[in-house]
């Protein structure tokens, strides 16, 4: 059976991006694959965290991949950092990836900013931790939004240099899984900007957590544009808030936007934003619900990645003791 490996990083205030650039394609694919979904703490780290939030955040991102419908007999959910195998092979990995490689990523000119000269070495070499994670399960599928595109790339890059290196086929090559209407869900103040949980502002996005009442306040502010809604998708495309609130509303009613705007079509924002904040609501009020249910009882939830770390090292450890083998490490 091909195998999936995806994760969330928990740095607080998952958003409907996350949903549905990916927990919600992990929950359709589950019975599908072979399935790893992971709470890649190590990446959090990348940025400053603070410790007890670090581990709330770590047993919130938990608390929403069940309650969004990961079955946990059935899928392997854990923290990345219980699996040493994971910071091991981004080691060895990073030994074969070429600063040329890393210096392409958008996301770390993105993070850094201006000051670059002061980001940590860990938020540079991300894209290899996040090869590292994929390959220590030679995952062959990877569920992710969009704006992961050009990390895949890279670790397929590395799966590649590595096979090419020891001259065998070790590594299969993962592959990106981008679907659905909404791959890049885009802030609600900013059409041109990703919906992201370190928006300092909170009416940029939906948060998972939120109740009917702020997520309806925030669809009612969302920026939009005097025009009504247009017949066609073309016409959204010039219209970067339209395009991507009919987006989100064609992704949770599981339709296109050709479908959504054959509904709404002519019609003001007013009449529109409403229909969305119930679809939004009934799809995010359960899961909320049930995650704040969750939530109630920590215990449980360690349980739960305490039992998928096992099962987790189970299959990145021999994978990697066979890398090691490879590069001529010796080993007790
Ligand atoms: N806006 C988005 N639209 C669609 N998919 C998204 N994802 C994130 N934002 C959107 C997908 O969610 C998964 C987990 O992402 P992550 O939290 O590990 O990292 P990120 O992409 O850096 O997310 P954020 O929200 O922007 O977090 P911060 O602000 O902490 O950096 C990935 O599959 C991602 O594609």
């Amino acid at each position: 059976m091909n195998r999936i490996f995806s994760g969330i990083q928990p740095t607080g205030n998952l958003h409907l991006g996350n949903y549905l650039g990916a927990i919600r394609n992990w929950v359709a694919l589950q019975h599908d694959y072979e399935c790893i979904f992971c709470i890649v703490d190590l990446h959090a780290l990348t940025l400053p965290q603070e410790p007890d939030a670090l581990r709330h955040a770590t047993r919130e991102v938990t608390a929403a991949y069940i309650a969004a419908g990961i079955d946990t007999e059935h899928c392997i959910i854990f923290n990345q950092s219980m699996v040493t195998a994971h910071a091991e092979l981004a080691w060895l990995l990073g030994c074969l990836t070429p600063l040329g490689w890393l210096n392409r990523m958008t996301q770390f000119k993105e993070k850094a900013g201006k000051q670059r000269d002061l980001a940590g070495l860990g938020l540079y070499a991300y894209p290899v931790l996040m090869a590292a994670d994929i390959l220590a399960y030679k995952a062959t599928h990877v569920p992710v939004g969009e704006d992961q595109k050009q990390h895949l790339e890279l670790a397929r890059d590395i799966a590649g240099a590595f096979n090419r290196r020891y001259e065998r086929d070790f590594f299969p090559l993962p592959e990106p899984q981008i679907f659905g209407e909404a791959t890049r869900v885009m802030s609600l103040r900013d059409g041109t900007k990703k919906m992201s949980k370190s928006d300092t502002s909170d009416y940029s996005r939906i948060n998972m957590t939120d109740d009917a009442d702020a997520i309806a306040l925030k669809i009612r502010r969302a920026k939009t544009d005097p025009e009504p809604l247009p017949e066609t998708v073309e016409a959204l495309e010039a219209r970067p808030e339209a395009d991507n609130l009919v987006g989100i509303y064609a992704a949770l009613t599981n339709a296109t936007r050709e479908a959504a705007l054959v509904q709404f079509a002519g019609q003001n924002f007013s009449t529109f934003k409403e229909a969305l904040s119930g679809v939004s609501v009934d799809v995010l009020g359960k899961i909320g619900g049930e995650m704040r249910r969750l939530m109630a009882d920590p215990g449980h939830i360690d349980a739960i990645l305490h039992r998928g770390a096992e099962r987790a090292a189970a299959i990145a450890m021999p994978v990697l003791d066979e890398v090691k083998e490879i590069t001529g490490l010796l080993r007790p």
